[in-house]
């Protein structure tokens, strides 16, 4: 009877959880890949859970939460700081496993925009999610990006906010017109060159994910930043 208590008790929490979902507009998307699998990398802990909506609320409510896996027959949830497609076993059957649309680091949220667009849709897809397109500050954004894009984006190259429309050679962030203070262009490679009138940042699989200059109008991947208190 005590446990009964103690899971009513933890429902209603839950239940603030989820409001808490809903001002923030987090989201979820499910990874086909791991169904019916038990995934190793990054876990923290199993509990229950009555819904998918009920799992996916204890997952956003911890920072390090990237992913969460839920069995709806056993009305079981995992908790994951990670979830690595080549860090399972087989035959777990009954879960499926949902990315969160935005991963956290430091002080900001990133989304994996998953379709090509030209630099300037990109920028707009970003501002209808009430973001950036993102925009790096320190060496250890510039890593947390590139490992990101290694992982969700292997091999493409991924637009960035910065431009130099404006003013050729004067390297600006769109979102707030502000010149570079940080930069981690593919020097080496002699970028950027401007070669063909390149005006838009981004990131390069070929220079070992360092900057380069793009043509506006060229189509890439790119990810959102948004940021949190
Ligand atoms: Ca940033
Ligand atoms: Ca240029």
């Amino acid at each position: 009877m005590r446990n009964i208590y103690l899971w009513i008790a933890t429902a209603a929490l839950n239940m603030l959880g989820i409001l808490t979902i809903k001002l923030r507009n987090d989201m979820y998307f499910e990874e086909p890949t791991l169904e019916n699998k038990r995934v190793v990398s990054g876990f923290r802990k199993e509990s229950m859970a009555f819904s998918l909506t009920y799992c996916s609320a204890v997952c956003l409510r911890y920072d390090f939460c990237e992913c969460f896996g839920f069995n709806p027959t056993i009305q079981a949830c995992r908790i994951h700081a990670s979830c690595r497609r080549n860090s399972t076993f087989v035959n777990n059957a009954g879960w499926k496993y949902y990315k969160r649309a935005w991963t956290r680091f430091q002080r900001s949220e990133y989304l994996i925009g998953r379709t090509q667009y030209k630099w300037y849709d990109a920028l707009l897809d970003c501002k209808r999610r009430s973001a950036k397109l993102v925009e790096i500050e320190s060496d250890a954004e510039d890593d947390f990006i590139n490992s990101l894009a290694k992982v969700e984006l292997p091999g493409e190259s991924v637009w960035f906010g910065g431009n130099d429309l404006v003013t050729e050679g004067t390297w600006v962030w769109a979102s707030t017109d502000e010149l570079f203070t940080y930069s981690a262009w593919a020097t080496a490679d002699g970028q950027p060159d401007d070669l063909n009138d390149e005006n838009c940042l981004h990131i390069y699989p070929t220079f070992n994910l360092k900057w380069v200059d793009g043509q506006c109008d060229d189509e890439h991947f790119y990810i959102c930043e948004r940021e949190v208190a």
